[in-house]
């Protein structure tokens, strides 16, 4: 990281109370656009939630489930005290999706990217294991498509040998390279071993300062 992350500052930040505002299926739906805004994207079963969870240390307050892809809305969670506010994008990907659904999600997504200017970062969780994978190109071309800025997560990390992950790392770095709305360096996380929350976390600080 090159800029001054302040691992305590993030930490105050989440420890605060954050809460559930609602689920929103269209812009109009949406909170004003008043405060710094950080969503996280990904394919459904990514970790979405976990991560989301475990960021806050909370249990459930994005709920966790197995059932891939029945979210189809914007969540939204605010912090009641600072100002903070972050987006649970709808999961992506998930089998035997009907066309229109995926239509109904391309549809919301470009109108979220395009049509927040307090948007300041959109992580994108990628399943450690497995790296960038065709699915996960859509959102990516999305966002350089819109140039919001954002910055990859690495998820499950506690799944995967050392030396394997290392790999990963590599193929990610390389898979955006040449991304213009892509943060260069590559966040691992997991929920379970809360690898990576103390990082992320004072990132999202920073990026709630500007
Ligand atoms: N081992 C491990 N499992 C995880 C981690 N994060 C999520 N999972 C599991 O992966 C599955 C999908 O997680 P969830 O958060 O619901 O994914 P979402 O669909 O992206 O919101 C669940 O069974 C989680 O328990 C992690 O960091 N480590
Ligand atoms: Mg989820």
């Amino acid at each position: 990281m090159t800029h001054e992350i302040d691992i305590e500052a993030g930490r105050l930040l989440f420890a605060r109370p954050i809460v559930f505002v609602k689920g929103c299926v269209k812009l109009a739906d949406l909170p004003p656009a008043d405060r710094a805004e950080i969503a996280f994207a990904g394919r459904s079963n990514v970790g979405k939630s976990s991560l989301i969870n475990a960021l806050t240390g909370t249990k459930d307050l994005a709920r966790t489930s197995n059932t891939p892809g029945r979210t189809q809305e914007l969540n939204i969670f605010e912090s009641e005290s600072a100002p903070l506010r972050i987006v649970d994008m709808p999961g992506y990907g998930f089998a035997e999706a009907p066309k229109a659904k995926v239509e109904a999600w391309t549809r919301l997504i470009k109108q979220y990217l395009t049509g927040r200017p307090n948007l300041r970062r959109v992580y994108v969780l990628i399943d450690g294991r497995h790296g960038p994978k065709a699915v996960d190109l859509t959102i990516l071309n999305l966002l350089d498509k819109t140039a919001v800025s954002y910055q990859i997560v690495l998820t499950k990390a506690d799944k995967m040998l050392p030396r394997d992950l290392e790999g990963i790392i590599t193929a990610t770095k390389a898979a955006i390279a040449k991304r213009p709305a892509a943060h260069p360096d590559v966040i691992v996380t997991s929920s379970e071993t809360r690898d990576g929350m103390e990082i992320l976390r004072a990132e999202i600080e920073f990026l709630t300062r500007s």
